[in-house]
Parts: structure tokens; sequence; C-alpha cells
């Protein structure tokens, strides 16, 4: 019989490729969706429309307790993937303090009725280097301190927390992964590295000629979803529940990201990238990597898709979706190329 899946946050990035992934190996995939996302299918579906047959989608709402032992009943899942949230980084406390209680509450419900209803369910939480913010060792492992250092990481800590209680406490199979950021070409458009491949098919396409940026001095531990959703898999598979940091190990900054996506294109970066002050974040003082060995050691997890990949693929796909050909690269923007798959 083939084991059945519940998964929060199907319709995002990572759950469009955690279905795939699942449903490639014989799970029956139900997911949460908000009503109105079956309503407006194509506005809130269109990750899922090459999919959308063979999945079970439950209209309910992580805000809501009854709905969510309802859905709980109905599926009876044998694992669990809980990775809806609020995920744009804000820096703004104000402007986050609706989100944070609303995801804070939306776990602990969820936890709450699968321990009441479907004891044996693995669950799996979406932690986030976030948690670490202000982080005081580099590269990060399961042991660093979590400072966290925006609204966002406070609530993922939280719900890291809450899946460690159920895990100690009622002996729930309820693992948290660590994610450092992914990416793919169903990146959200508000992230940069989407904003930065869009922004080379655009000026590609002559439709604009300069892309505002923030800090390109950031660094970042960039890896492909299609990888990352397979160390969520893993973590259900092993027999003890546990924490896993879940990263390439391999920082880049967003200047080497521009760069590259540009000369991918055949472009030059530094005649269309300006930095915007307004999109420039506070206190981003230590570069978030991780140190994924115990993923790897444990769960014989390794990412797959290197940094160079994961741009070409992502600059490729906004061409695509514009009808352009990429055009042959100068050798100075091959020779850029080139740096980066090293
Ligand atoms: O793409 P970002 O907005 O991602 P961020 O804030 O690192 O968060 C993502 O990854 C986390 C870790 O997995 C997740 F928890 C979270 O949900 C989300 O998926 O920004 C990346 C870096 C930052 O340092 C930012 O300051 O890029 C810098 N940046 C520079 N210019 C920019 C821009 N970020 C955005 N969004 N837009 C810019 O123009």
């Amino acid at each position: 019989m083939s084991k059945r899946a519940l998964i929060t946050g199907i319709t995002g990035q990572d759950g469009s490729y955690l279905a795939e992934f699942l449903l490639a190996r014989d799970y029956e995939v139900h997911g949460l969706v908000r009503r109105i996302a079956l309503h407006d299918p194509e506005r809130h579906l269109s990750r899922l429309v090459h999919i959308r047959d063979r999945l079970v989608l439950h209209a309910g709402s992580l805000e809501s307790s009854a709905s969510l032992h309802q859905v709980v009943d109905l599926v009876r899942p044998d694992e669990c993937y809980h990775l809806a949230a609020h995920s744009f980084v804000n820096t703004s406390f104000e402007d986050d303090l609706p989100t944070l209680g609303a995801d804070i509450n939306g776990t602990h419900y969820l936890l709450a009725a699968l321990n009441e209803r479907a004891p044996a369910c693995r669950f799996y939480f979406a932690g986030t280097s976030e948690m670490f913010g202000h982080a005081d060792e580099s590269p990060q492992r399961e042991t660093s301190r979590f400072l966290p250092r925006s609204t966002y990481g406070i609530n993922k800590l939280a719900g890291y927390h809450l899946t460690r209680n159920y895990r100690e406490r009622f002996g729930m199979h309820a693992s948290s992964g660590v994610l450092y950021n992914h990416e793919s070409p169903r990146r959200g458009h508000e992230f940069v590295t989407r904003r930065i491949a869009a922004g080379v098919a655009q000026i590609l396409a002559g439709r604009q000629e300069r892309l505002a940026l923030g800090n390109l001095d950031a660094r970042r531990d960039w890896g492909h979803a299609r990888d990352y959703v397979r160390a969520m898999w893993l973590m259900l598979q092993q027999e003890t529940p546990d924490d896993y940091v879940v990263a390439t190990g391999e920082s880049h900054t967003v200047r080497e990201f521009a760069q590259l996506a540009f000369a991918v294109a055949g472009l030059d970066h530094r005649e269309h990238v300006f930095v915007d002050p307004e999109l420039c974040r506070r206190a981003e003082d230590q570069p978030l990597v991780g140190d994924p060995r115990k993923a790897r050691e444990r769960l014989g997890w390794h990412h797959q898709v290197g940094f160079a990949q994961l741009v070409r693929e992502m600059v490729t796909a906004e061409c695509d979706a514009l009808g352009l050909t990429l055009p042959l690269a100068t050798p100075a923007a091959a020779q850029v190329v080139e740096q980066g798959e090293e």
C-alpha cells in the first residue's frame, strides 16, 4: 500500500518539488491549501499545474485548530511536511507582528492534531538558517547558538522548539531541517536570485536597462530546492527523528550571483546593476553558511546542483518564458561562467 503524505505549503516552491518527489515514489500526496487557492487555481496553484490531477487538495487553515483536526482525521497521514509559513524575511518588526502569532499557532495546532489523531505520523518542520541570525560562528552547525534577528527567524525558532518538544515529550517522530537558502526557477519574485534572473531576461529582451539591488556584498549559502526536498524526505526515513542543517557549505555574494547570471546571457553586470539603499538590509554582518556534515554522514545527503548550474537554470528559465534564446557568450563572459563552475 502506498504511503500517504500531507504537505502544508504545497503551493510554494518547496511544496511543489516535494509533491513531485513523493509522487515519483508512489506516495498518495495530500496538500492543505487555503480556500482561495481552490477558487482561483490559476493564480494560486500555478506551480502544481503539471501534477494537479494526481494530488488531493484540502481547503483548510493553519489558523483553525478545528480545520486541522478535520484534515488530519480525513487523511491519516504517514508523513506530514509542514512547510507553510510567511517566508519573506522582513526586517521591519512592526509589519511582521500579525504573521508571527499566526505561524507559531499554526505549527502548534498541527502538531497537536497529529499527536492526537495520527500519533504514528512522522513530522517534518521547515526550519531555516534565519534562526541563527547573528550567528557567533561560521559555518553554523546543529549545535550553533540561535540568535535570530528577524520576526521570521523568531517564528521559525519557536516552531523548531515546538517540534523538539513534541518529540521529547510525546515521543513523536518529529524532525526539523535547518535549511539554508534554496532557489529554483519557481522561487518567489521577491527573493534576490529570482529578481536577478528575471532582471537579466528583461534586460536581454530590451524591456529595461538597469536592475536595482540591495547589498551586493551579502553572502549566502545557495542550493537548489530540488536537492533540499530530498533531505526533508530522508529525515523522515530515519529510525530516529533528529534535526539537521541542510546546506551546500559554500557561500557566494549577491555580486557573484549577479555577475554569473549576466554572464550567462552574455552581459556585463557592471553596466546594468546599481545599488538602491532602500533595498539594503541592516545588520547582515555574519555570513550565513551551513555545515552539512551531519546530513551527509547520517542521511547520506549531498547537494547535487552546484552554484553555476543553479544560476544558469534560473536565467535560462526566465529567458525561455520570454521566448528569448541565450546569445553565445563573449570570451569574457565565458570566463566568468567557467570560474563559477569550478
Ligand atoms: O533572497 P533573499 O531575500 O533571501 P533571505 O532573506 O536570505 O531569505 C531566504 O532564505 C532563508 C534561508 O533559507 C529563508 F529562511 C527565507 O524564508 C528565504 O527563503 O535575500 C538574500 C540576500 C540577503 O542578504 C539580502 O540582503 O540577498 C540580499 N539582497 C541584496 N539585494 C537582496 C537584494 N535581497 C532581496 N530580496 N532583494 C534585493 O534586491
